[in-house]
């Protein structure tokens, strides 16, 4: 038997049973017995400057691992202020614990200082939530939420633990089972659909790719790779499955989508048969549903049955884990490939030229200028810095789909973004969750001037811990991903979009201790990229782009995806 310790003690031996090795938070009145107890342990906390950015360095850290994250928080104000990390999680179906203080038991429901029904608050932005009622039940169910957040389709799980909880006394029983009647993780696939599937791919003209967030969730690049390459069939990654498949694979088409290539929507509009890995058939990515894909037969593959068949109707659902399903998907095509000398042969050959000539009909073009910075340029030279290799933690907006466009990942793990909910202020603490995480990697943190300045305060746990990371913000003196659409929707008439303040970059960084510059030239951008990559701490490098580009290819809300808009409308020239 343990020796007596209290919950908070207990909390830290759960968490140190779990593999944490670091958590990110920010603590107040009910959390004391926590902290108090943390004070002398050896799992580190990293205090954050805001509870919502303790939840993002949290995805950070998983979505650059596939480990779960975890992050803490106090009751009332700093649990609501979770919320938005969560859903992002939720949306995005990343693995992360959330601890959540809570006023004592007694004085639940009398309306107490700092108390926020959490529970209810967070019911439906997680996967599941717990409210500890004793101190015997605090193991269980910490080890539980583990066990759920990284199980079949991951996802956030909170804990609510009332400081009676924290400095109850007890001893610590090893959790040897998790057993959940009712929760169920179909990870197998059925053979006979799978078989199906097999048949269906071979007897396919124009079979096409389409893989997301779940490849990456699932570990199963090699098993995609192998796939492609056994049927040679080409392939797009969504904007959450970037680096599933290395970019530089020659079967590697593009991301799809609002923001996606020609070639990759195309693709998807002309295929007879769609292989869809991992993904939910976002809207994002189809466009409007009832012309989405409009010829092929669907083999959905995923972890969640409720996906399939959510949006659109699968002719082969295969409910289970991508990685075992690709694996025994792999084995049955090796078996059943059949010899080829028949039309199959050509029209597949015609296939492939058809996707290249889209490919080299409209290419995803470099745009630069010899006066100003153009936020494609920009990308570029983040992508020629990080060689496929790096991690790009971005916020969200234009200089997001311009990332997904032109920097390449050879790697999953390595792009972290906020895909579903499309939080603005993710990507600065998701680059310190990402930096913590993997130390040994160049961390790009590419924030838009509107989205830094609203996780601004996280320069301060940048500066305090010495993450180097490489701090990017596009400025482009708007929220230009708004910005945009008032332009192309609304008539160009700006309204609350402008950002007629920013902070001079080098002061900024250097009242917390680091350097920081800004440049607007284009023959600037190379050289002081370099010089941030070189610098051994954080550096903030403040590049003025361009403030009127907008992003295309760009399909137009409610459109069907082959109805781009592929570059902005050209003057009509005037006859003299
Ligand atoms: C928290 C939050 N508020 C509002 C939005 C709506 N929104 C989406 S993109 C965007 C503009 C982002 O501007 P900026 O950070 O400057 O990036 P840019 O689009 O210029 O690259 C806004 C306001 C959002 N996604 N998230």
């Amino acid at each position: 038997m343990s020796s007596l310790m209290n919950g908070a003690k207990m909390l830290l031996e759960c968490l140190a049973r779990e593999g944490v090795d670091c958590f990110f938070g920010y603590p107040g009145g009910v959390t004391l017995p926590f902290y108090d107890a943390l004070y002398d342990h050896h799992i580190r906390h990293v205090l954050v400057r805001h509870e919502e950015n303790a939840c993002f360095a949290a995805e950070g850290y998983a979505r650059a691992t596939g480990k779960v994250g975890v992050c803490c928080a106090t009751s009332g104000p700093g649990a609501t202020n979770l919320v938005t990390g969560l859903v992002d999680a939720m949306m995005d179906s990343i693995p992360v614990v959330a601890l959540t203080g809570q006023v004592t038991s007694k004085l639940i429901g009398s309306d107490a200082f700092q108390e926020a029904d959490t529970f209810g608050i967070t019911r439906s932005c997680t996967k599941h939530n717990y409210l500890v009622k004793s101190l015997e039940d605090l193991p269980q169910v910490v080890h539980e939420a583990f066990y759920i957040a990284a199980s079949g389709r991951p996802g956030p799980v909170l804990v609510d633990i009332p400081k009676d909880v924290f400095q109850a006394q007890g001893h610590y029983a090893p959790v040897t089972s998790i057993h959940l009647p009712g929760y169920k993780v179909f990870t197998e696939g059925h053979t006979g659909q799978i078989r199906r599937a097999a048949q269906l791919i071979w007897e396919s003209e124009r079979p096409f790719v389409y893989a997301g967030g779940g490849i990456i969730a699932a570990n199963a690049s090699d098993e995609l790779r192998e796939l492609v390459e056994r049927i040679d069939a080409p392939a797009v990654t969504t904007l959450m499955g970037l680096g599933g498949l290395p970019a530089n694979h020659p079967n590697f088409v593009s991301m799809p989508g609002m923001h996606g290539s020609y070639a990759a929507n195309m693709g998807m509009t002309h295929c007879d048969v769609l292989i869809a890995l991992g993904v939910r058939f976002d809207d994002r990515v189809t466009g409007r549903l009832a012309a989405f894909a409009p010829h092929a037969k669907v083999i959905h593959v995923d972890i969640d049955p409720a996906e399939i068949g959510k949006n659109r109707a699968a002719d082969v659902p295969i409910v289970g884990d991508v990685k075992r399903v690709l694996t025994k998907l792999n084995k049955v095509l090796a078996e059943t490939r059949p010899e080829r000398k028949d039309r199959l042969t050509d029209a597949r050959q015609e296939w492939w030229a058809q996707i290249r000539a889209w490919k080299t009909e409209h290419p995803l073009a470099p745009v630069t200028s010899d006066s100003e910075i153009k936020p494609q340029h920009l990308m570029m030279e983040i992508d020629r810095l990080s060689a496929g290799e790096a991690i790009v933690a971005s916020d969200v907006g234009q200089h997001q789909m311009w990332a997904a466009q032109f920097i390449r990942f050879h790697a999953p793990r390595l792009w972290i973004n906020s895909g579903g909910l499309g939080a603005m202020g993710f990507g600065l603490p998701s680059a310190i969750g990402a930096q913590f995480a993997r130390p040994d990697k160049l961390v790009f943190a590419l924030v838009g001037d509107g989205g830094f300045q609203m996780s601004i305060p996280e320069l301060a746990t940048i500066a305090a811990y010495g993450l180097p990371i490489k701090i990017v913000v596009m400025n482009n003196g708007y929220l230009g991903m708004v910005r945009q659409w008032q332009e192309l929707f609304y008539n160009n008439r700006l309204s609350a979009v402008e950002l007629d303040c920013f902070p001079d970059a080098e002061k900024l960084a250097g009242a917390y201790g680091f350097r920081g510059r800004t440049i607007d030239k284009p023959w600037e951008l190379a050289a002081a990229l370099e010089e941030a990559v070189r610098e051994p701490g954080p550096y903030l490098l403040n590049v003025k782009v361009s403030p009127f580009e907008n992003v295309y290819p760009m399909v137009p809300a409610g459109g069907a995806i082959n109805e781009m808009v592929l570059a902005p409308p050209q003057p009509v020239a005037v006859p003299k």
